[in-house]
């Protein structure tokens, strides 16, 4: 079970690291997994270099993990990881991707961004996006740790972000097993890694609120077969039902007993 102070810390900071939430070995088990999903993707012809997101082919990007093993589907449905996301959103919520980078000696920072900027425009005024990242590897600064502005998911607009937003980048320092969950406001980025020798391997798990089209369309991404082998929970959280989008706001009683001492005087006909 995940702490109270953790959810605390995650309201506050947005951002908040749960350590050993899984065993090493099982971290190690879905790394194996991510080079097997690795040569899949890459049979399948779809690459791990993404030009427009990776400055060059040491941050190695494998995506429909979904699709590719049972660990990964574990993962994403992590009771931790699971109770971190209800915190913000509450009950109703979507998986909307699980992809991984595993940044290779020589891996050079991508973008600043918040995950909700990409997906909701400005001004952000709640929080539409949540990240669970899975480290797979152990995580330092020299080996490409992801890096993340203090403060930043207090920003609603691009016009937030200071001129100098790179100086005040600090690492996400944490160990293979742990867990960063992330509110997708705050901005940040990858690391470089200036290793010579080390893989930083992570999973990230994507979810918003249930409001929102999920990255993937995992209706027409997943096999029906597969599809058919989930838990009435999982296809709800990956919309594979009928209805994806619920209405969970509003105010459902009937007007009578929205307002019952008004008697409306009903028309004859
Ligand atoms: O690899 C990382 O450290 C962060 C990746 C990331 O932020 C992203 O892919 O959006």
């Amino acid at each position: 079970m995940a702490t109270e102070e953790a959810k605390a810390h995650l309201k506050e900071h947005g951002w908040v690291i749960i350590p050993d939430v899984i065993p090493k070995e099982l971290a190690l088990e879905a790394l194996d997994g991510l080079w097997r999903a690795k040569k899949a993707a890459e049979d399948d012809g779809m690459p791990s270099h993404i030009p427009h997101l990776d400055p060059n082919s040491n941050n190695v990007r494998i995506f429909n993990l979904m699709e590719r093993d049972q660990v990964f589907r574990d993962l994403v449905c992590h009771p931790i990881g699971v109770e971190m996301v209800k915190s913000v959103f509450g009950e109703n919520f979507l998986i909307s991707n699980l992809s991984a980078n595993i940044a290779r000696p020589g891996a050079a920072s991508m973008s600043l961004h918040s995950d909700q900027s990409f997906s909701f425009p400005e001004p952000w005024q709640g929080i539409w996006v949540m990240n669970v990242f899975w480290c797979l590897t152990d995580v330092t600064k020299g080996n490409g740790a992801t890096l993340y502005i203090p403060g930043s998911n207090k920003w609603s607009t691009r016009a937030d972000i200071p001129s100098n937003a790179p100086e005040l980048l600090v690492p996400f320092e944490a160990k293979a097993g742990d867990i960063i969950v992330m509110d997708g406001r705050l901005w940040h980025t990858s690391g470089s890694n200036v290793t010579k020798d080390q893989d930083r391997a992570m999973l990230f798990g994507y979810y918003t609120y249930p409001m929102m089209r999920p990255i993937v369309n995992w209706t027409a991404k997943l096999s029906k077969e597969l599809q058919d082998s989930f838990s009435p929970e999982l296809r709800q959280w990956l919309a594979l039902d009928i209805y994806g989008n619920v209405p969970i706001l509003g105010d459902m009683r009937y007007m009578s007993d929205q307002f019952p001492n008004i008697n409306v005087k009903e028309d004859k006909v």
